[in-house]
């Protein structure tokens, strides 16, 4: 076969691949739908219009572009199309497709850890898989700059496939202007731009604006708006007129003609148009379906356009560059451009009339070559020598990078007679690590340190002097070679391991979440650890779930925490931060009162977030300055969530128990309870996050029959008597820790903030909350009381 004869079979192949995954998508949302036992009433559901959408850029990308070290993010309602892509590629069973959002089937949207690993991003939430891919690509170059990863892996490309929708979401363009400080290179969003949402169609005048800005934000823009047939006819006489038609028709109207079809293409176009000889010699030849052929030949469906663009852009720079996608949502099937199909399904007899169309036979519908114009072994042959399907390495495109060890202890501020607050010391910590030295020089090399304009603030200062901060460019300190007074030494080069970021949240969220996904990725280990105002959790929630959902591995450090950063006032005062953490799966959290518990939870942190039972770390930390206390303790209890203070005589009827920095207080109130029942305990829970998460685990062992399972909690309330009471305080939400009553009935009075907090000094704010000595000794009273 000549060079021409095997590129136009090369071509002929992906339309058969194309055809197929376009079916395997309707097939497999449509058997989910109504093939398989439906025992709860629910509607399946799925997105077989989305699905069509995007076929053929999925086509083009994975088939023909994309490179085994390219990382994508697939828009969620493209699921079953990026399901279908990995069963043609031997990398999802039929089973498990069988199963579409089934228990322990393929996922409704893509999901890294419930598909595996072969989903590079999750997606769900629209908007966030797409800047995602902007924070990857920084991370790839922070990678490869810091020569951290697998020696062997090219640069890779970030691509993203968003919905046009998804370019509504606020947080795109927060990572977009990030992204242009940082001047990420290599990242593709290819956008399928079908004008349609979900309720609705996107207005027109849109799509113009947002051209305009990415070009602001150094992105190239390419429009893919007409396919090759489309071009043909307006090359020739009227062509012209029809681009122009086309050009001015309201997005709303086109979708509805794609809708109706062949005869209102015409009647359409007869009634602006008809006079016009050259338009009729156009038109008057086509069939209806072939002029509804011609009318709906957008660039986004052109898999000769696509990949010609494509390649093009690959070959000309590493510049970000926005593709936009014409295409229409359902193309290929009997809703496509309606405006309701959103979540549409076809019925039963369309999807027969569809299979009937496809000479798709019964009970062959998951058949590789079922229905194609090809044999299955040239198809496999093809599939398997796409560039895609090169093995990265021997381990596939699902890297790992070994741990980084972790000291047996981290360097430990001097404590005694020291008047110290844990974000001090977490800041003195870092900075010590930052020196490098013996032990922590490997440690200190994969730490990778972020923040959103508080890096000052929040202690980050003495890590970065000594570590630097990074950038793919060097910068000079313009201070310093000026040789002004600054505490900070922010020379920014290559090697630098600090990340300063804008004040946006979901920025340093989604940049943890691409750190924290750097084994996997691009076979490189990293710490990343991310500092901001734990109130400002709030504001970036969204994409630290996001992070968590994946399981990407990183160090949260929030602070400074609740009303205890009295001036501050509202605005600045978190409450219900240690409930999220108590919610939020794959996150451990963690609250130490005081530097010695610290130490003890930033080194556990360090190596559980690289655990494979691990997880993302939190921990919540505070301004207020404490009398450092000297003592030994039970490194094993602080990290299971609580440690006794003063254990409780046998039998004790009440206990103290705080979280965080109200330590004093309860102390001080502690002293006073002492006098009158010598018996009683003062409990330090260091994470009502792992006290629970252990309780509900020992409760389900005993369920599964280990019935020697035992929860920390169940031992450290076992000292006390079943009819005990307990007053738990601390500078949040006093739900944190009411469930402690659960565990065994003992009679919970909580203490700790439910309303706004407000400006202040601890002594008034404390008073006027109730976290001070009198409120929890009037808490003990009543305690004893109702018990
Ligand atoms: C953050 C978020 N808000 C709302 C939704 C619900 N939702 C799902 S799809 C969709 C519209 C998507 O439209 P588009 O991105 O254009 O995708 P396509 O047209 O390709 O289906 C919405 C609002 C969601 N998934 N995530
Ligand atoms: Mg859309």
């Amino acid at each position: 076969m000549s060079g021409g004869d095997d590129e136009q079979r090369q071509r002929f192949l992906l339309r058969q691949v194309e055809r197929k995954l376009l079916w395997l998508a309707a097939w497999m949302i449509h058997h989910a739908n109504h093939l398989r036992p439906q025992r709860d009433g629910l509607k399946v559901g799925g997105h077989q219009a989305s699905c069509a959408s995007v076929v053929s850029i999925v086509t083009a990308l994975y088939f023909a572009i994309l490179r085994p070290h390219d990382r994508v993010a697939v828009k969620p309602h493209a699921g079953p199309v990026f399901h279908a892509v990995n069963y043609l590629l031997g990398r999802e069973r039929r089973e498990r497709l069988e199963r579409y959002r089934a228990l322990g089937g393929v996922q409704a949207y893509p999901s890294r850890s419930k598909d595996g690993g072969e989903v590079d991003f999750s997606t769900g939430s629209v908007g966030l898989g797409v800047a995602l891919t902007s924070f990857s690509s920084l991370i790839a170059d922070y990678v490869r700059l810091h020569g951290l990863g697998a020696a062997v892996l090219p640069v890779g490309r970030h691509v993203a496939i968003a919905g046009d929708a998804e370019l509504d979401e606020g947080n795109i363009y927060e990572a977009l202007l990030e992204g242009w400080k940082h001047d990420v290179r290599n990242v593709w969003w290819i956008v399928d731009y079908n004008r349609q949402s979900l309720d609705s169609v996107v207005p027109d005048r849109l799509f113009g604006r947002i051209e305009g800005l990415f070009r602001d934000m150094g992105w190239n823009v390419v429009t893919l708006k007409y396919g090759r047939l489309l071009q043909a006819a307006f090359a020739r006489d009227g062509g012209e007129e029809l681009r122009h038609w086309i050009d001015d028709c309201p997005n709303s109207l086109y979708s509805a003609l794609t809708f109706q079809g062949g005869a209102a293409w015409r009647q359409a176009l007869l009634a602006d148009l008809g006079r016009s000889r050259a338009l009729r010699a156009l038109i008057d030849p086509l069939s209806d379906g072939e002029l509804a052929e011609l009318m709906t030949n957008l660039g986004g469906h052109d898999l000769d356009s696509l990949i010609a663009t494509l390649r093009a852009a690959a070959a000309a720079s590493d510049q970000p560059t926005c593709f936009i996608a014409y295409t229409i949502k359902g193309k290929g099937l009997p809703f496509a451009g309606h405006k309701d199909n959103h979540a549409g399904l076809m019925t039963c007899e369309q999807m027969e009339r569809f299979r009937a169309e496809l000479g798709i036979r019964p009970g062959h519908e998951w058949d590789l070559a079922e229905g194609l114009a090809v044999g299955e072994e040239e198809l496999r042959r093809f599939l398997a020598e796409v560039p895609f399907a090169t093995p990265l390495t021997p381990e596939g495109r699902v890297l790992s990078a070994p741990l980084v060890a972790v000291p047996a202890a981290l360097p430990l501020p001097k404590l005694a007679g020291r008047t110290l607050s844990t974000q001090a010391g977490f800041g003195d910590m870092l900075g010590e690590i930052g020196r490098g030295q013996g032990a922590l020089q490997e440690l200190a090399a994969h730490l990778l340190t972020a923040s959103p304009d508080v890096t000052v603030s929040t202690s980050l200062g003495g890590w970065v002097n000594r570590r630097g901060v990074f950038d793919r460019h060097t910068r000079n300190d313009v201070f310093r070679d000026a040789k002004l007074a600054s505490a900070q030494r922010w020379g920014m080069t290559p090697s630098g391991q600090h990340i300063e970021l804008g004040i946006a949240e979901q920025n340093l969220f989604l940049l943890l979440a691409a750190a924290g996904l750097a084994p996997a990725l691009y076979g490189a280990r990293l710490l990343p650890i991310g500092t901001l105002y734990d109130s400002f959790v709030a504001r970036g929630l969204d994409a630290l779930t996001y992070a968590c959902y994946q399981d990407a591995r990183f160090l949260l450090v929030s602070t400074p925490s609740g009303i205890s950063l009295a001036p501050e006032g509202g605005q600045h005062q978190s409450i219900n931060t240690p409930l999220i953490g108590l919610a939020t799966d794959r996150l451990a959290s963690w609250e130490p009162a005081y530097v010695d518990e610290l130490a003890i939870l930033l080194r556990h942190a360090l190596v559980f977030l690289q655990a494979p039972e691990g997880s993302a770390v939190w921990l919540r930390l505070s301004t207020r300055p404490l009398a450092q206390p000297v003592r030994q303790l039970d490194a094993q209890a602080v990290i299971a969530g609580g440690h006794w203070v003063v254990r409780p005589e046998p039998g004790a009827r009440l206990a103290l128990v705080y979280e965080g920095a109200v330590a004093p207080e309860a102390t001080a109130a502690f002293a006073a309870v002492r006098e009158e029942d010598p018996a009683a305990g003062l409990l330090a829970v260091t994470s009502a996050d792992r006290l629970y998460a252990g309780w509900r685990q020992a409760a389900a062992a005993r369920r599964r029959g280990e019935r020697g399972a035992r929860a920390h909690v169940e031992t450290l309330l076992s000292a006390l008597s079943r009819d005990a009471a307990l007053v738990s305080v601390l500078d949040g939400h006093p739900a944190t820790l009411s469930w402690l009553g659960a565990v065994f009935g003992q009679h919970v009075v909580p203490l700790g903030v439910d309303r706004f907090g407000q400006s202040g000094d601890l002594p008034d704010l404390y008073a006027a909350y109730g976290l001070d000595e009198e409120a929890i000794l009037d808490a003990c009273a009543q305690a004893l009381l109702e018990a």
